[in-house]
């Protein structure tokens, strides 16, 4: 099983699973990702999605085993590129919220697979490395447009031309991530937050999702609309209703997700 899913109360844990190779992707973990992304999408008590490595790495990125350049000739990167851009719009576009516990090295797709989570905790002793660059490539799963908009243009260049490990704790002070947290405490921390995102009001958090992704690309004209329709969306959600109401009763609101 190249990845192992766990239910829980609430939310599902997807975790890479080949730790001898630092959890480095293959086309067997795409499709096994890709299905449990799926599949917790489908399973309606699915609230929110928390994605970690087993063993001592997050995720090496690329199996380079597999796109070797070989007597067969070029690999064609453009269908392993495809692969990749599918899963990271599967990831960005879940209507639910997807935390990253990031509990060693992330190198590479694998360090811009853990961007694209709606919010990133990482073990103090892991890394991220654009790896890209020491092989010829250029930064992908989103690099390009991550990288900049969370730490600035000069910093991304620098992570991606140099390919010089960035450590957990000042990858939180720059903005990259969340936070850093001692690795002891890094999966019971991501548990608790996980499980806390899986009580929210689940719809609510899609479309500040939805709403961000958005104003990327959006004037502030068109993004006070947009703000305004999606308001409006979630005016009509039992969730809004509870939520005011627990305000007003000071108790806390029972969410439920659903519309
Ligand atoms: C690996 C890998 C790996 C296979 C560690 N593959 N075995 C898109 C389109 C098409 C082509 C290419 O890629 C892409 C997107 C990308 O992701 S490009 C970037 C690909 N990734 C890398 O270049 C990172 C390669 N790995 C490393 O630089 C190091 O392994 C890091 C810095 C991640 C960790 O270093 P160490 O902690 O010293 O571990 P290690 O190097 O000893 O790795 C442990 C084992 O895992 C080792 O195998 P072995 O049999 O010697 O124990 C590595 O060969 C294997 N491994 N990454 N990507």
């Amino acid at each position: 099983m190249t990845v192992l899913v766990e239910t829980h109360q609430g939310y599902r844990q997807l975790s890479l699973n080949r730790p001898d190779r630092l959890n480095a992707l293959n086309t067997e973990m795409f499709h096994a990702l890709m299905a449990a992304l799926a599949e917790a999408e489908a399973d309606s008590e699915c609230r929110a999605i928390l994605v970690t490595g087993a063993g001592r790495g997050f995720c090496a990125g690329q199996d380079l085993g597999d796109v070797q350049v070989g007597d067969s000739g070029v690999p064609d990167l453009k269908a392993v590129l495809e692969r990749y851009n599918a899963l990271v719009r599967k990831l960005r576009g879940l209507a639910m919220p997807v935390v990253c516990a990031v509990n060693g090295v992330a190198a590479g797709a694998g360090a811009n697979l853990a961007l694209a989570c709606d919010i990133v905790l990482a073990a103090k002793s892991a890394n991220f490395v654009q790896a890209f660059s020491r092989i010829g490539l250029i930064p992908d799963c989103g690099g390009t447009w991550f990288l900049p908009r969370l730490i600035g243009a000069a910093r991304a260049r620098a992570l991606a031309i140099l390919a010089e490990p960035l450590a957990a704790e000042r990858a939180a002070e720059w903005g990259l991530i969340w936070q850093a947290v001692d690795d002891d405490k890094l999966m019971k921390t991501a548990h608790a937050l996980t499980a806390r995102l899986a009580k929210q009001a689940t719809i609510g958090i899609a479309l500040t999702k939805r709403a961000f992704d958005a104003a990327e690309t959006n004037t502030l004209d068109a993004q006070l609309d947009l703000e305004r329709d999606l308001q409006d969306e979630l005016g009509h959600t039992p969730d809004y209703a509870e939520g005011v109401r627990a305000f007003i009763e000071k108790r806390p609101a029972n969410f439920t997700g659903r519309r």
